[in-house]
């Protein structure tokens, strides 16, 4: 470390709004439409050390950004966090976001939580560049070295992402029947050896949902824990239908995530299933998003397994301490994700290297992306027998790629996207009346 590093100042935050293709991916929530939309933020040092960090895209992150610029500019990071932290603080003070949040990424109460963390990583990476530190190392210091991943398969209509003269290929065609789902996630397995599965449902009739676990389950044997998550499209009754129905399938090492919305009806879901004799724990990124959801979730015993995510529960810091709350009441830890490229993976990595009570493999959209998105140097990112490894480089051991980094702001600035609204894609793409019902079974 150089005399002066640790006394540095912030000389300027760059923000880097970009679009990513993203293929015709189907939700509760309706269709991924044509990209998606990332911010990749810089902040140079006076040492012209360089932290970058990856979020949520769109003109309201980049508002909530650009609104912080006089404090982050001239900030000394390795303070900075500490001067921001009343963002994060005061977020289990009745904040009762869940109960309103529909659209994950879109509830304006995730805002704050949303932009700390994005500074949050970009000073740690910018630490860890001046220290000769990794990232993970900084906040606690490596419990693996490798990180597991699960797959996530959706079903999807045909279709790579991208529009007009900038198609994808389509690397998994359609996959709207239990068959072409377990084709696409063979495919998944052999390039990236995963050893478990996130299945993402609440798009086709239960039965069919249904047929399709049992499906995977018998192309990939009871060694390969199994996951699916509806999005809370389900009533009550369908979820302990569901859940009796897969009780074997999801009972070996999987969960049964969200399938209704609210916590209360998690909770009843939960009871029943016990009735039954059935003990499939009950995950969530929906039911409960914040500190404060906790205390009545642990009452009602809605969720037994929290899934994590540094983008959205403030940060790295914000993630270990929720991971440590999960630990003491006996609740599992998973990771969340949204669509992302290599600088947000290798973040949610180190977090996830540094966090000892991390008890599921984590979700990663990243191998619906492709190298022609990826703003990563030396491009994508590496998964092998679905693990990501954790590199001893400095920070969190990637750089950008500015030639790619300027492809994505053009995208930005050629499509339509500012923000993510995928009922609107549904009804301009699949059927023109679409609507979230929930629940709709
Ligand atoms: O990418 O459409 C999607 C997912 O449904 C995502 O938005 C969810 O936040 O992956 C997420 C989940 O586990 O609910
Ligand atoms: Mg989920």
């Amino acid at each position: 470390m150089s005399p002066t590093s640790a006394s540095t100042r912030i000389k300027d935050f760059r923000i880097h709004p970009i679009a990513i293709a993203d293929p015709p991916l189907r939700t509760s929530y309706g269709l991924h439409a044509p990209y998606a939309l990332r911010t990749i933020i810089e902040l140079e040092s006076e040492d012209n050390v360089i932290g970058i960090s990856e979020t949520y895209g769109g003109a309201a992150q980049i508002a909530q950004l650009e609104a912080l610029r006089a404090t982050v500019v001239g900030g000394n990071p390795f303070r900075l966090t500490g001067v921001l932290s009343q963002m994060v603080e005061g977020q289990d003070g009745g904040d009762t976001r869940s109960q309103t949040y529909l659209v994950p990424g879109e509830n304006p109460l995730d805002a704050t939580t949303r932009t700390y963390a994005a500074i949050e990583v970009a000073c740690l990476d910018l630490i860890g560049k001046t220290t000769g530190q990794p990232v993970c190392d900084l906040i606690g210091g490596r419990v693996r070295d490798e990180v597991p991943f699960s797959a996530y398969p959706f079903y999807k209509h045909t279709g790579g992402g991208g529009e007009g003269d900038d198609l994808r290929e389509d690397e998994y065609g359609e996959a709207l029947t239990p068959e072409s789902l377990v084709r696409q996630v063979e495919q998944m397995i052999a390039r990236y050896g995963f050893g478990s599965i996130k299945f993402k449902g609440g798009v086709l009739e239960p039965d069919i949902e249904i047929e399709t676990v049992k499906q995977l389950y018998r192309a990939l044997g009871p060694e390969v824990p199994l996951r699916i998550d509806p999005n809370s499209a389900w009533t009550v009754d369908t979820s302990v239908r569901v859940g009796r129905e897969l009780a074997m399938e999801l009972g070996r090492g999987g969960y049964l995530e969200d399938p209704t919305a609210g916590l209360e009806n998690m909770g009843a879901v939960r009871k029943q299933l016990q009735s039954e004799g059935i003990e499939t724990p009950l995950a969530s990124n929906v039911a409960v998003t914040c500190f404060a959801d906790i205390p009545r979730s642990v009452e009602l015993d809605a969720v037994q397994v929290i899934l994590c995510d540094h983008h959205y529960w403030g940060g790295m810091r914000q993630v270990q301490h929720l991971a440590r709350l999960a630990k003491t009441f006996d609740i599992g830890l998973s990771m969340h994700s949204n669509t992302h490229l290599g600088v947000s993976l290798m973040a949610m990595a180190h977090v996830a290297a540094a966090t000892p009570h991390l008890t599921y493999a984590c979700d990663t959209h990243y191998p619906w992306q492709s190298a022609n998105d990826e703003v990563v140097l030396g491009g994508r990112v590496g998964i092998q027998r679905g693990c990501v490894r954790v590199p001893d480089r400095p920070g969190l051991g990637v750089q950008l790629d500015y030639d790619q980094l300027a492809r994505g702001r053009e995208r930005y600035a050629k499509c339509n996207y500012r923000k993510r609204d995928d009922e609107a894609e549904m009804r301009k793409h699949v059927d023109p009346n679409w609507k979230r019902i929930l629940p709709r079974w």
